[in-house]
C-alpha cells in the first residue's frame, strides 16, 4: 500500500522555538516495519516548516497515498493541529483511509470517533505490530475486528453522504478490539531512519541529532504520569544491539547528539551499564541527553564515570516538587535529601542536570513559591524547567483534580507550559509571575553565569550558552503570549465536564504480559519452594527467557516490578 505517514505541525514553545527540530520517533518506529512488510512508505514532517493543513494537503495531494497514518509525540497539545490536518485531507482526497495514532488518542477514541467524521480508524497503544497488521488488513479487504489494539467504524458510511448526513447513525458507532500485547522483543521492530534526511534535524546548538528508546515504560506510579500507563510495562532493548545501533548513525549519518525518549532509561541498572559499556567500546563521541530518576543516579554513584565516558552530557531529573507531602500525595515515591544528592554527583561527574518542577499540584500560595524558589536555588541544578500541572484523563491524579476549574480550554495549549486548571489561592497572573522569577533566580544567579563562562567542559560551555541564548527567545514569547495571546476563562467547566470521566482503569493501554519477577524474589521463591523439582523447573524458565543475562547470572528487568 502507499503509505503517507504525517506529523502535523505542533503550535508549543517545544517546536517553535528554537527553530531546531528532532525527528518524530513514534512515526519512524512504525514507518521501518511498514517498509519491512513491503508498504510503501512517506514521511511529511510538517511541524519542521512549519506547513498549514492546505500545504499538507498539496503535498499530500503529490504522493496520492492510500493511506495517511497521523500522529504526534506531544498528543495531547497537537491534537487539534492533527485534527486540522486529516478534516483538509478528508475534504480534498475523499479516498485516502485516515487513521491516527499516539498517547491521546489512545485513550480519547470514544470522543475522537463521535466528533471527527473523516478519522477511519484509531490505534491503541504502541504502534509497530497493529499497523502492520492493520495495513495487511485494509490492503486484503479483510475484517478490522480480528486486529487487537484497533477502534474502527462499524459499518462506514459512503463519506460523502457522511458529511451530508446532519448526525450519526446506530451503523457509524465505532467498534473497539480488545487492547494488543505489549511488545516484548523490542529489537524486533527497527526504526525507519530511511525516512527522513537527517541534514534536516538537529539539537544541542545546530548539532545534528536523533531521538531514541533504549527502553519503554517505568516501574514507578507517579500519580500524574501520563507515559508509564501507555507502555505498560517497563522493557528495553538489547544493550549492545543498541548501542550499535547509535554508533552506526553516528558513522553512517553524521549524529552528534541523541536524545533519549525514554521514561526511564536507568530503571535496571545491569542494562544500562551493559549499554553503556557497549557504546564505550563502539568509541564514538556521541552527546547523551535524556531524563531520568535521580534516585537511580544516586544508585549509580559508581558507575557515573561510565556515564560520563559514554557521553551523558545532560539528564533531566524530573522533581516535580520540593515539598515531601505533595510528593508523597503524587506518589512520586523520592526524597528531597536524594534530588539534592543527584545534582551534586551529576556535577561531580561532569554532566549537567536539569531540574523540572511543577507548579499547580496543589493550591499553592505564595509562601510556597518563595520555599520552592529558596530549596530549588539551595539544590543548585544547572538548569530548570518549570511546567504546570496537566491531569490526562487516564492518571489517577485526574480523578484528584476533577472538580477543579479548567481556565484554559483551548487544549492546543495543554502542552505543561500553559496554566490549565485555576487555584484558588492566586490569580495566574501571580503564577506566571512567580514561575518567571524562580527561572530568572536560577538561571542567573552569579554562580550559574560563572558556569557558563568557566565550566571545565568546552562542549558543556558551549551548549549551556546555547541553553541560555533558547531561554532569552522562549521567556519574552512566554510573557508576550500570556498577556496578549492566551485567552482564559474566568468561570470554566470542571475538569470533568471539560474532558470526560477519569479514566485510570484504563490507564494500562497494552495487554499486559506475565509479569517477571526479580533476582531476589527469584531465589527466596526457589528457597522456600518446598518441591525441588518445581522449584529447578521454576528456575529453568525463566532464565532461559530472553531477560535473562547468562553473563551476570541476573534478570535484566522487572527489578521494581512485582
Ligand atoms: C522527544 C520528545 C520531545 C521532542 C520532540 C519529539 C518529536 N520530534 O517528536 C521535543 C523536545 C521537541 C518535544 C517537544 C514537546 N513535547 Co515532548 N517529549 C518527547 C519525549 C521525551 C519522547 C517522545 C517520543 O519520541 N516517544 C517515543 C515514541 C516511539 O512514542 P510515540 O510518539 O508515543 O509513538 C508510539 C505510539 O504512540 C504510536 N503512535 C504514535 N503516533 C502514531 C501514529 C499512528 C498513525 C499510529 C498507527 C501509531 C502511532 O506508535 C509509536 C510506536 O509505538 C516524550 C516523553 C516520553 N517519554 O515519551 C515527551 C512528550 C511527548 N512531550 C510532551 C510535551 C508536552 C511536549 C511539548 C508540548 C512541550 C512544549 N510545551 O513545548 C512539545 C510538543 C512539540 C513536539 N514536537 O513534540 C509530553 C506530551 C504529553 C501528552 N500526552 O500530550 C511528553 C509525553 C512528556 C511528558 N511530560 O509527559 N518533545
Ligand atoms: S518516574 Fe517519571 S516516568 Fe516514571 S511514573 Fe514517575 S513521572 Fe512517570
Amino acid at each position: 500500500m502507499k503509505v503517507l505517514l504525517i506529523n502535523p505541525p505542533h503550535p508549543a514553545i517545544g517546536s517553535r522555538i528554537p527553530a531546531e527540530h528532532l525527528p518524530p520517533l513514534g512515526l519512524l518506529a512504525i514507518g521501518g516495519p511498514l517498509l519491512d512488510a513491503g508498504h510503501h512508505v512517506k514521511l511529511l514532517d510538517a511541524d519542521l516548516s512549519p506547513l498549514t493543513p492546505l500545504e499538507v494537503v498539496a503535498e499530500a495531494g503529490r504522493y496520492a497515498p492510500e493511506a495517511a497514518l497521523v500522529g504526534h509525540s506531544g498528543s495531547t497539545s497537537g491534537h487539534p493541529s492533527a485534527m486540522a490536518v486529516t478534516r483538509a485531507i478528508r475534504t480534498a482526497c475523499p479516498q485516502v483511509r485516515i487513521i491516527y495514532g499516539g498517547v491521546y488518542p489512545t485513550y480519547h477514541w470514544r470522543e475522537i470517533m463521535a466528533a471527527e467524521p473523516q478519522i477511519d480508524v484509531i490505534v491503541r497503544g504502541e504502534g509497530e505490530e497493529t499497523a502492520v497488521r492493520l495495513m495487511r488488513a485494509l490492503e486484503l479487504g479483510h475484517p478490522l475486528a480480528g486486529i487487537p489494539g484497533v477502534v474502527y467504524r462499524r459499518a462506514p458510511l459512503v463519506r460523502l453522504q457522511r458529511a451530508a448526513l446532519p448526525g450519526r447513525t446506530a451503523s457509524d458507532v465505532p467498534a473497539a478490539t480488545p487492547p494488543a500485547p505489549v511488545i516484548r522483543n523490542l529489537d524486533a521492530c527497527r526504526v525507519g531512519w530511511e525516512l527522513i534526511d537527517h541534514a534536516r534535524y538537529s539539537y544541542w546548538g545546530n548539532r545534528r541529532a536523533v531521538v531514541v528508546q533504549f527502553s519503554r515504560g517505568c516501574p514507578h506510579r507517579c500519580s500524574y504520569c501520563g507515559q508509564r500507563g501507555f507502555w505498560t510495562r517497563w522493557r528495553h532493548r538489547e544493550p549492545v544491539a543498541f548501542a550499535r545501533e547509535l554508533a552506526r548513525l553516528h558513522r553512517d549519518h553524521g549524529v552528534e547528539v541523541v536524545n533519549f525518549a525514554d521514561e526511564n532509561p536507568t530503571a535496571s541498572r545491569p542494562a544500562w551499564q551493559a549499554f553503556l559499556e557497549a557504546l564505550i567500546a563502539e568509541k564514538v563521541p556521541l552527546i547523551l541527553v535524556g531524563s531520568t530518576r535521580a534516585d537511580d543516579i544516586v544508585r549509580d554513584a559508581d558507575i557515573l564515570p561510565l556515564y560520563k565516558q559514554a557521553g551523558v552530557a545532560r539528564f533531566l531529573l524530573g522533581m516535580e516538587s520540593t515539598d515531601e507531602a505533595t510528593l508523597k500525595k503524587i506518589r512520586k515515591d523520592s526524597q528531597r535529601e536524594t534530588d539534592r544528592e543527584a545534582i551534586r554527583l551529576l556535577r561531580q561527574h561532569g554532566i549537567l542536570s536539569m531540574a523540572a518542577f511543577v507548579v499547580g499540584f496543589e493550591e499553592e500560595t505564595d509562601r510556597d513559591y518563595w520555599r520552592t524558589l529558596r530549596r530549588i536555588v539551595s539544590y543548585d541544578p544547572d538548569q530548570i524547567q518549570a511546567l504546570y500541572a496537566t491531569p490526562h484523563r487516564w492518571t489517577p491524579y485526574f480523578r484528584m483534580a476533577a472538580q477543579r476549574r479548567v481556565i484554559q480550554t483551548d487544549l492546543g495549549r495543554w502542552d505543561y507550559k500553559h496554566q490549565v486548571l485555576a487555584t484558588r489561592a492566586m490569580p495566574p497572573g501571580r503564577i506566571i509571575l512567580w514561575v518567571k522569577v524562580i527561572e530568572a533566580a536560577v538561571q542567573l544567579r552569579p554562580k550559574s553565569l560563572w558556569r557558563v563562562l568557566a565550566h571545565p567542559d568546552p562542549g558543556l560551555r558551549e551548549a549551556m550558552r546555547w541553553y541560555y541564548r533558547v531561554g532569552r527567545q522562549v521567556w519574552p514569547h512566554e510573557v508576550w503570549h500570556f498577556l496578549f495571546h492566551d485567552f482564559r476563562i474566568d468561570d470554566g467547566p470542571t475538569l470533568a465536564q471539560f474532558l470526560g470521566l477519569p479514566q485510570d482503569q484504563e490507564a494500562e493501554a497494552m495487554a499486559p504480559r506475565p509479569i517477571r519477577r526479580p533476582d531476589a524474589v527469584l531465589e527466596e521463591v526457589v528457597r522456600r519452594t518446598p518441591d525441588g523439582e518445581a522449584a529447578a523447573q521454576f528456575r529453568s524458565v525463566l532464565t532461559a527467557g530472553p531477560d535473562f543475562d547468562a553473563k551476570r547470572g541476573a534478570l535484566t528487568t522487572g527489578c521494581r516490578m512485582i
